[in-house]
Parts: C-alpha cells; structure tokens; sequence
C-alpha cells in the first residue's frame, strides 16, 4: 500500500501520485493506481442503489432510494433469521478497500448477526500465510528498506516490478552504488526476470524441490551456518538425514526443469553471500502443494544464517506485526464460533449447504463471479432465485448482476480511514479527499446502517471513522500502538519500526521449525519435501498444458476494469503460449483461441512468446466475462483446497488450446 497525494480541484480529484515525501513510496505509484482519478471519476461507476427488475444475471435493474434499499435489506434479513436463524445469512467481504475500518467493519456487522461466516482470503494468501507461520510463525519478515544492506536479492515467484514497485526501485538504486545480483524464479520470463541477473525458469509447482536442492549443495559444500542452525533453528538434523539426500543436483535438475550447471551457481550465489534478501511471492503457493513450497523457501534463510543479519532472510509479509487491537472492530459482539464458509467454495455452498441453506448474501468489495475459482457454480448459486443477494460495489460488475439490490460503493479515495500497509512497516491515515460520487457510500457508513436497523447495540456501530480508528489502539502492544495520534491524524506517515536484532520466530519452539510439531499432528510431512501430487499427475497424463495464472500489469483482478484506458493497455482477455505449443497446434500470433478441459471452455485471444517454456499456458489476471472472446479463467479451475491453509489451487489447473470455433 503506497502513501499517494490526491489532487482535488472543485470537489473532484483530478491527479493521484506517489507522495515524493514518503521514504518507501518516493514519489511514484504502479501504472494502475497511477490512474485512480480516472477510476474515481469513471462514467460507469454507479450513481444510486438498484432493485432487480429482470432475471438474476441479466443485469436489468431501476433506481431506488437509500432508505427504501436499505429497509428492504433489514426488513428481509429479520424475516430470514426469525425462519431459519442468522446462519442463513453470508456475509462476503473482502479487501478491495483496504482501510482497517471499511474492511473490517463489514465483518463485524456479521459477526455481531451471528450469521455465517467467510473464512476470508482463501482465494488469496491463506496458504503461504499459514505455510509462513507453522515455519516462521505469525510475525513479519524482513522490512524491506533494510535492502540498502542486502548483497543478494531473490524475487522468488514474486513479479516485483507488477506487484511490488516500490522495492524494485530500492533494488535498481541499490544496484546503481554497489554490486547487487538479483535473481529471480519464476516460470514466466516477467519483466523482472529480464532486468535480473540469474534468471531460473523453474517449472510449475516444484520450487520446494529446487529449495532442498539448494540446501544439498551448502551442505556439500561446506556453506551451512552450523552456529545459527543450532542456536536458531529445530529438526535441521531431520532434514539433512532423511530429505536432502534425495535432493541432488541431477534429481533437482530434473524436479524443477533447470540445468545442473544454473542450480549450482545459484547455490554458490546464496551460500557466499552474506545478507541474501528473499522476496516470497504468493503465486507459488497457489497450487495443490503450495504450503510445503512455500515452507521449503522460507527455511532456506536459516541454513545459511541469512536470518540473523540485517538485509538478510525473508519477506512475505509484514502485516502481522502491526499489533493493533482488531477485534474492536471485526468482532465487536457476537458467538464466538460460527459456520465458516471457505471464500473458494461460495458457489458450492450456495448450491449445498444444509441445515440451513444460504438464503441471504451480501458481497461487499470482491468479485466472485470473475475471482472464484468454479465459475459456473458460483454463477449456479447466484441464480438461486431464493437467494436474497445484495451487492455493494463502485462498478456494476459480473457479481453484482445477479444481485436483488445493487448498492454504489464509494471509493478508498472519498473515505476517511486507517491503513496498514502488508509490504512494508508503514502505517497512515488516510482523509476522503472528495466526497462520494453520486450516491455512493463508503463500506464503513453501510455497516453501519445496517447494524442500526438491524437493532444492533455495539457503539462501534455510531462511531466517526476517527474513534472507531482509536479503539483500534486500545490495549494494542507493539510500535504501531504508540503511534503519536496527533501526528497520526495530521496524516503523517508512521512507521512501524521494530528494534530486531534478526528475524524473530513466534512458533511453538521460539525457533525456526524445519521440524513442525503442529503439521506431524495435522498429518501432513513435519519436514519440508517435494513429491508429486497424484492429482495433478492424473490431469497431467490427460492434458498437455499446465495453466499459469499471475496480475496482469495494468488489469489486476477486476478492480481496474472500470478505467477504459487501462482495459485498452492490457489488451483483450489473452493467453500466452510458447511458439512450439502454438505451432505445433497451428495457432496464429492474434488468433482467437478455445482453452479446454473437463470443467469447460472460454475464448481468449493468444499471445505467442517465448516469455513462458512450454507446456504452460499464461493467462494474466481474472477479466470480466464480456471482456473476453467468451467466459473467464476461473471457469476452467477447480475449487479444490491446497495442502496448508485450505487456499487456492488455480494452479493446479491442465487443459489444452485450440482454435475458437465459436461458441459450442
Ligand atoms: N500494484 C499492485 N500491487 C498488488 C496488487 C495489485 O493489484 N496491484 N495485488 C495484490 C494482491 S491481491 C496480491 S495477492 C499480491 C500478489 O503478488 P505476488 O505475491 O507477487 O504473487 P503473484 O503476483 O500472484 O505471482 C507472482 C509470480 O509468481 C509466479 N509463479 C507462478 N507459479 C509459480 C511457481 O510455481 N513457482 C514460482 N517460483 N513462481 C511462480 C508468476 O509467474 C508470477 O510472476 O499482489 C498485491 N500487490
Ligand atoms: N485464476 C485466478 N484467480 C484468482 C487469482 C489468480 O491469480 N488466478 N488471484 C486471486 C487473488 S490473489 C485475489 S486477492 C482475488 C481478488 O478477487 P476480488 O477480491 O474479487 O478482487 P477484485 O476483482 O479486484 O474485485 C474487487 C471488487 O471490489 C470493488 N471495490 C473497490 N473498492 C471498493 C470499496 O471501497 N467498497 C466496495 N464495497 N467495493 C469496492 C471493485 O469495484 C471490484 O468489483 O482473486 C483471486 N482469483
Ligand atoms: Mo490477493
């Protein structure tokens, strides 16, 4: 999350730019949110609340006024619980504004209903965030600013320069004054991988493999940090006995789709190094095996000490140590436990669920009909037509046409609220710098008027978004608690700076767990290892091609398909294919292309390039249906779990490609 300067001239924002006085952000924001005056200020946004006059999914809708939509909403939810009781009721909210208060206190409205709940973020981080915290624990990692001390830098399935701009600026200014080799992993030749120094185009879904080859070779050479392994780290001996002999070079090699000679000059690079940054990305880990990939590269650090120094070890993620007290706002009353319902399986359980049924949904900033995987389920669902669905959005997007009443959202840029950025150790308050547009109203003040006619009691319920923002520190420990408040909502930036002396580990041990207690207990391998998943071989024997799914540079999810200029630099919904594969089918640079398997078929434009190897099929972000040639990514992914964190498996996706014939 970058700290931005909005423009405003009459009441509307006309320029959005990074904000040159922000150490991390330094003036420059990513090609998307460079153009949010374009995304607030949209013609297609959403003026006034909708009421369904058609069929579910047809999109035909008529105005109607705030107090009558939300009456209606009440006045059905009350009916609804006094039938089957609140767990009838879902609600579905997730990131897109990325306040604490507009995220959180949707939530907490349902917490306090009582109602079903979303076990949030599964299409998302569930995965590698828990495969971080069974090895690292639930603390951050590495801060990225401490590059400046790095002499090695790995982007390790992570497109920096899509998704993490501001630390590939720190590393190219790192490399203008000191020798600074990056490399980077990734299956697609990215644009980071081609400013990088070593590049390595691992095959899909076997980074563990590649990690454990790594640690082979230190060992065999002699580069293990013995000291730090014992003073730091539990059931490395495990893992030197039983797993990385299995791990040579050659069965690496093999693993992985890499040449012998680049995994030892890798291997040489990161043991003779003295502080090897490690940026994790998340899209590795959507796939079935995506925990133990994720656990084998965290681990790495630890062999090697990188750990312990300053500029060294591993980032995923920072925003778990942002102690704030949360709960004030996403639990504020409510029972303790409830139904959960995972984020992947909404279609499912809209079409499945029993004892009750879901017959109320409200989807407040994400996209599921484009975003979930299993698309023709969660278009199924959605079709109920004894489903009371609402929809709160700025755009009126896939999901919201199936909605009986469409609610305008407004944007991060026209609320007040607190940010806590997940990249890096900075917080900041950020104002409305313009009022809604039209009739749009922010998440924040909709929780509310709900939980007002809902008869809910919860002072967080009245609040000004300011001292629902100071309730967030009540009982808070850690530096972000003691955040100076006038400097706080003076705007200022905060930063969250944490006195380490190298990375520390909130596992069960204190340590480093190559050894995991919790995941011998779970029945999962305690020692982190590669092996085939049976499932995907099974596909892998019946389709020839392995989908690659990462952003899109200027389509990230759908959040940015209301900015016309963005939707024409990305192009047309399109798929990338290595030229054998697209010859070898006799498919055209340009051609309009079917890609297939057992759960269905869409139409996408092709790309040929030899940015991906072959055998894979890229397609980069999730487009709307009416965008494509026909139908959207997720219709072709299953909604199945991966082996931590009950996440998503996108990757896990085989199929092939032919030409389009229209549709069948
Ligand atoms: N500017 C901007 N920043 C964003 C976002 C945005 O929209 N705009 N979106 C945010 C969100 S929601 C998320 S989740 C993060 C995602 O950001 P990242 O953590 O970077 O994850 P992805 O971009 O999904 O995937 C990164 C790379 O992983 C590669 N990859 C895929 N499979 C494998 C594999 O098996 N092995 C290896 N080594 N690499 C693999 C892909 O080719 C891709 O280049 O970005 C966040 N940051
Ligand atoms: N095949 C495949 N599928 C994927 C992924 C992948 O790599 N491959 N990536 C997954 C990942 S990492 C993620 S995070 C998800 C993202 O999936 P979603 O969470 O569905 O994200 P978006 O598509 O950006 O949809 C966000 C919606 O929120 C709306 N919105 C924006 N601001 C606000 C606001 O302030 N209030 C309200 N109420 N609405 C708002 C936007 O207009 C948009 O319609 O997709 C996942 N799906
Ligand atoms: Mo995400």
């Amino acid at each position: 999350m970058c700290s931005l300067i909005a423009s405003v001239e009459d009441g509307k924002v006309v320029r959005v730019q990074g904000d040159p006085d922000h150490p991390y952000t330094a003036g420059f924001a990513c090609g998307k949110v460079n153009r949010d005056a374009d995304l607030v200020n949209s013609p297609e946004r959403i003026a006034t609340p909708l009421k369904r006059t058609g069929p579910k999914g047809s999109g035909q809708f008529t105005a109607i006024g705030w107090d009558e939509a939300l009456d209606e909403i009440a006045a059905r939810w009350k009916a609804i619980i006094a039938e089957s009781g609140p767990q009838a009721i879902l609600g579905y909210a997730y990131s897109a504004h990325q306040g604490l208060m507009n995220r959180g206190l949707v939530n907490g409205l349902f917490h306090a209903l009582g109602t079903s709940r979303l076990q949030a973020g599964t299409v998302c981080d569930t995965c590698c965030e828990e495969a971080w915290n069974f090895t690292v624990g639930p603390v951050g990692g590495a801060d990225p600013e401490d590059v400046v001390h790095s002499d090695l830098v790995i982007s390790w399935g992570a497109d920096l320069a899509a998704t993490n701009v501001h630390f590939w600026s720190l590393v190219e200014h790192g490399k203008k004054t000191r020798p600074l080799p990056v490399v980077v992993i990734d299956p697609r030749r990215t644009r980071s991988a081609r400013a990088a120094d070593l590049y390595l185009p691992i095959r899909i879904g076997t980074d563990a493999a590649l990690a454990l080859g790594v640690m082979h070779i230190l060992v065999r050479d002699g580069l293990a940090d013995r000291d730090y392994l014992s003073n730091h780290t539990i059931g490395f001996d495990r893992v030197e006995r039983d797993i990385l002999p299995k791990f040579t070079p050659a069965r690496t090699a093999e693993i992985t789709g890499l040449p012998v000679a680049d995994i030892e000059k890798f291997a040489a690079m990161y043991g003779k190094a003295k502080a090897a940054l490690i940026r994790l990305g998340e899209g590795m880990t959507r796939l079935a095996n995506g925990g133990q990939a994720l656990r084998s590269v965290a681990l790495l650090p630890g062999v090697t000490g990188h750990y312990g120094v300053k500029g060294g070890g591993a980032l995923l993620l920072t925003a778990a140590s942002c102690d704030l007290n949360y709960g004030a706002v996403r639990r504020p009353s409510g029972p303790a436990s409830s139904r959960m319902v995972n984020h992947l399986r909404l279609g499912e359980e809209l079409l499945n669920m029993k004892d009750p049924p879901i017959r109320a949904l409200f989807v407040a900033a994400n996209n599921p009909a484009v975003t979930c995987p299993e698309v023709h389920k969660v278009q199924k669902g959605l079709a109920r037509e004894d489903l009371f669905t609402v929809v709160h959005d700025p755009f009126m997007t896939d999901t919201a046409k199936y909605a009986d009443i469409v609610l305008p959202a407004a944007s991060y840029l026209e609320t007040d609220d607190l940010y806590r950025a997940y990249g890096a150790y900075w917080m900041q308050w950020g104002r409305k710098a313009a009022e809604p547009r039209g009739e749009a109203r922010s998440n924040f003040h909709v929780a509310q008027a709900l939980a007002q006619r809902m008869g809910l009691a919860d002072t967080i319920f009245t609040m000004s978004p300011q001292d629902a923002a100071l309730e967030l520190f009540k009982g808070a420990t850690g530096p972000a608690s003691t955040a100076d408040r006038a400097k706080l909502f003076a705007g200022e930036p905060i930063h969250i700076k944490h006195d380490w002396k190298g990375q520390p580990f909130a596992t069960p041990s204190g340590k480093l767990e190559f050894f995991s207690e919790p995941l011998a207990r779970m029945g999962l391998s305690p020692v982190p290892d590669w092996n085939p998943d049976p499932i995907e071989a099974a596909d892998a024997a019946k389709w020839p091609l392995r989908l690659l799914t990462a952003p899109g540079y200027f389509q990230a999810h759908t959040a940015f398909s209301g900015v016309g200029f963005l939707r024409q630099r990305e192009g047309k919904p399109f798929c990338v294919l290595h030229p054998q594969d697209a010859a070898a089918r006799g498919l055209a640079d340009g051609a309009a292309v079917r890609l297939f398997n057992d759960r269905g078929e869409i139409g996408l434009a092709l790309r040929v390039s030899d940015e991906v190897q072959p055998g894979v099929v890229l397609v980069p972000g999730q487009r709307p249906t009416g965008e494509a040639v026909s139908g959207t990514i997720n219709m072709l992914c299953s909604d199945r779990y991966t082996d931590i964190g009950e996440g998503a498996t996108y990757q896990s996706t085989y199929l092939d490609v032919g030409p389009w014939r229209g549709a069948q």
